[in-house]
């Protein structure tokens, strides 16, 4: 949930951290430290990920190389694996909605600084790779150039020296715990957007916490608002996905009243690593049977406390019986909001009928109504070799 405490000040400049901000680097980052440590006979756990998110280049290898006990030095190993990372650079895919702020501060005169414990050579290679970014900053501070990283504020106090302000009058962007403890150090208000599930409390000296950068409101801080929301929805780049209904938690319907036509994340952990959670809407077909509107969340269903991250479909529309394992197919087109935790069951029903009406009526929209009729819902299934 988007926890805030009373909002504090109003600024007039941002300061954005790079990696795990605007950037989805853990999800290369990954693959990179998976495959190095296969080599080894060791397994890359995801779950320790956490341990380098926000540090130093020299400090993450650091912190490898203990936890896996590498028979490498932290400097021998980081000279390793530098040029792993470097080949992938143009491969690191911006996060939902940096895109969109990056336009958004730019298009209305809004100063912004980059600030990242990177070099600032690797930092210059990453955004060069994506249009307009580099243009977009009036200063950019890698690591290298200031004594301390983060947590120290160093950096983000050298990026409103750059721009000619005072710490007070900046707004930091920040995913990592280090990040958001160098900002608050720096003076700064600090909204964080986690990007490891389930650590929000772990953010509580933040300004502000925000599940992902589609849910800022810059208007908080006296910046200028998104203009983008349409009647209680936020266009996005469409993305498919489809498989066959496979069993949930056989909740859906018995606690809630609200049947949920389960796809299988393991499946789409790659395209669901792209997207954060949160309720979503579009199109859903199944073959047999035709395209209907739907809602639907992604994640870790904070009421229940799940610790898988699921994929919710709701078909708005009545069925006369159960489809598992039919073929179905989605066009999400729209975000709605985050997940949330809610006070009682009643609460959280009644929220999702409310996500139901506003998708209902979204998706009449024209900018939205063209997604029904895309190839890959109405389009019939390949045929099957087996
Ligand atoms: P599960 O936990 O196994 O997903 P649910 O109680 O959520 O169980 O029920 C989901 C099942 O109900 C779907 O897999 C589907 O077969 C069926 N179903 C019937 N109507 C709908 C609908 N409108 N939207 C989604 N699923 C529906
Ligand atoms: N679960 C939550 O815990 N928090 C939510 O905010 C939430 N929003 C939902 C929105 C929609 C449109 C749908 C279909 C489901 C949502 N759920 C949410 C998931 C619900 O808990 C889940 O479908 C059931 O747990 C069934 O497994
Ligand atoms: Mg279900």
């Amino acid at each position: 949930m988007a926890a805030s405490k009373s909002v504090g000040k109003l600024v007039s400049h941002v300061i954005v951290d790079l990696d795990g901000t605007l950037l989805n680097t853990d999800s290369v980052a990954n693959q990179i430290l998976k495959s190095f440590l296969a080599k080894l006979g060791k397994k890359w756990d995801s779950k320790s990920a956490h341990r380098i998110v926000g540090r130093t280049p020299l400090e993450a290898a650091a912190a490898v190389v203990e936890d896996y006990q590498l028979p490498y030095s932290k400097e021998e190993f980081l000279s390793m694996i530098t040029p792993l990372f470097a080949d992938q650079w143009c491969n690191i895919r911006p996060l939902p909605g940096a895109n969109r702020l990056i336009k958004h501060l730019r298009s209305n005169g809004v100063s912004m600084a980059l600030a990242s414990n990177s070099p600032k050579s690797n930092i210059e290679a990453k955004i060069s790779c994506h249009n307009g970014w580099k243009d977009s900053f009036s200063a950019i501070v890698g690591g290298d150039e200031v004594e301390k990283g983060k947590p120290s504020p160093d950096i983000f106090l050298e990026a409103a020296r750059r721009m000619n302000t005072e710490p007070s009058s900046c707004l930091v962007i920040e995913d990592s715990i280090a990040g958001v403890t160098a900002g608050k150090a720096a003076g700064m208000e600090v909204i964080a957007v986690p990007s490891i599930p389930k650590q929000v409390d772990k953010f509580s000296s933040a300004s502000e916490v925000v599940n992902s950068l589609l849910d800022l409101q810059p208007e908080k801080w006296g910046l200028p608002p998104f203009e983008d929301w349409i009647e209680g929805t936020l266009p996005i780049e469409p993305w498919y996905i489809g498989g066959p209904v496979i069993k949930g938690f056989g909740r859906g319907s018995k606690v809630l009243g609200i049947p949920t036509a389960n796809l299988s994340a393991e499946s789409f952990s790659d395209i669901l690593s792209e997207h954060t959670s949160g309720v979503y809407f579009g199109w859903a077909a199944l073959s047999t049977r035709g395209v209907y509107k739907m809602v639907m969340s992604i994640g870790w269903n904070p009421y229940f406390d799940n610790t898988e991250k699921t994929i919710e479909p709701w078909l708005l529309h009545e069925f006369p019986e159960d489809f598992y394992g039919e073929e179905l197919r989605l066009a999400i087109v729209g975000y709605i909001r985050p997940e949330a935790n809610f006070p009682s069951l009643e609460s959280l029903i009644a929220r999702i009928h409310e996500d139901g009406r506003i998708a209902e009526k979204a998706l009449d929209l024209p900018l939205y109504a063209a997604y029904r009729d895309s190839p890959y819902l109405t389009n019939p299934l390949p045929e099957s070799n087996s």
